[in-house]
């Protein structure tokens, strides 16, 4: 008996030595390729906090996709045209894609997609901020496609390089998608500011109304955003929150000429010394407010989402049975 009981006590030595070699050997090939600014793949070892970060950041911005269908999907059927109807579908069917592709990526560091949206769905995740706030107008398809897309650009143009390669190769087809939304975004503004009084008008208030949220898309300020250090370390992020902000601010002055309209903030001013674009002051106990779930919208976000998830059930359940007939008749076409 007491020859057994050492037996096993020495094989778990053994196993816990081993295991702490791995995690060693492991450790400095992950130090290795984020110092030479390369890429970790899905059976890479990698540090446990890492792996939570991506999770978090990457399941969140799957959310933001999937929520983000909301604001416009109210709108399809109220386009003023069959012409802009079409556009609007095919730009909220790409966000649901965007939301897939990030879902995937999320699954490949252990997470089920399953397990996410039940997350979501029972008020635990986070999305994006700016979801959470209502499209009033056809001009807020505009704002939210010039403002929403543009500082989603603006923040997805650096992740094409983030250190976890799903991640960074999701993001270069994302970018690609958004770019076409923010153009039509803008092109939506550009024909109502050229129209009547009324509509240059709409197209005033939806950009008054989408500015502050949008600049809030970026995160609270770095002396404020408890992750972005580490983050930036592990080469997922490559810019700081307030400097992706000030490129933004930067981006959309030039825009905003074109388009005839203005920015509600007077304060916007390039700074020759930190050559850095800066603006008027944003008010971050909204954020923190739409952050905890008080936001204009949340409420209504959350229950439309539960509410597809319950109409959806039949087709998982379908794409379940027809997914098991399939596999028993290769099963059986092999035998
Ligand atoms: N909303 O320490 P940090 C789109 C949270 S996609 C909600 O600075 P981090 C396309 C943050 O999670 C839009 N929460 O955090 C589209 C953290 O909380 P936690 C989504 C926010 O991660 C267009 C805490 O605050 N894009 O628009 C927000 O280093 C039109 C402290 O913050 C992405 O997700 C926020 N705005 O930096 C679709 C991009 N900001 O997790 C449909 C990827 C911060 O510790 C229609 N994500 N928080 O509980 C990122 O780049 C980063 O996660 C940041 C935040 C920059 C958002």
């Amino acid at each position: 008996m007491e020859a057994n009981a050492q037996r096993d006590a020495d094989s778990q030595a053994r196993d816990s030595q081993a295991k702490d070699r791995q995690d060693a050997d492991g450790q400095a090939n992950f130090d290795r390729v984020i110092k030479e600014d390369s890429r970790i793949e899905p059976k890479d070892w990698m540090p446990d906090a890492y792996r939570k970060t991506l999770l978090r950041q990457i399941s969140q911005h799957a959310h933001s996709e999937i929520i983000g269908m909301q604001p416009e999907a109210n709108w399809i059927s109220r386009a003023p045209s069959l012409k802009r109807k079409a556009i609007l579908m095919a730009k909220v069917q790409d966000e649901a894609g965007h939301g897939l592709y990030l879902y995937s990526a999320a699954e490949t560091l252990g997470q089920s997609r399953d397990k996410m949206t039940a997350d979501l769905i029972a008020g635990k995740a986070r999305y994006s901020s700016i979801f959470n706030y209502p499209a009033l107008t056809w001009a807020d398809m505009g704002a939210i496609g010039w403002l929403v897309d543009g500082a989603a650009i603006c923040n997805q143009v650096p992740l094409c390089r983030a250190s976890y390669g799903p991640y960074g190769r999701a993001m270069v087809r994302v970018c690609k998608e958004e770019s076409f939304h923010q153009r039509q975004g803008f092109e939506i503004l550009l024909e109502l500011a050229h129209g009547t009084p009324e509509q240059k008008q709409m197209a005033q208030d939806a950009v008054n109304r989408w500015y502050a949220p949008a600049l809030m898309m970026f995160g609270p300020p770095d002396d404020d955003s408890p992750n972005s250090r580490q983050s930036m370390a592990w080469n997922i992020k490559r810019f700081s929150n307030d400097e992706l902000r000030s490129r933004f601010v930067g981006m959309m002055v030039e825009q905003v000429r074109v388009l005839g309209l203005t920015l509600p903030d007077s304060e916007i001013r390039f700074n020759e010394d930190t050559k850095k674009w800066e603006h008027g002051p944003l008010d971050w106990n909204e954020f923190h407010e739409v952050l905890a779930g008080r936001g204009p919208c949340n409420a209504q976000r959350l229950e439309r989402r539960r509410e597809a998830h319950d109409d959806g059930a039949w087709v998982r359940e379908a794409a379940a049975a027809y997914a098991a007939k399939q596999s028993l008749k290769t099963k059986e076409y092999a035998a």
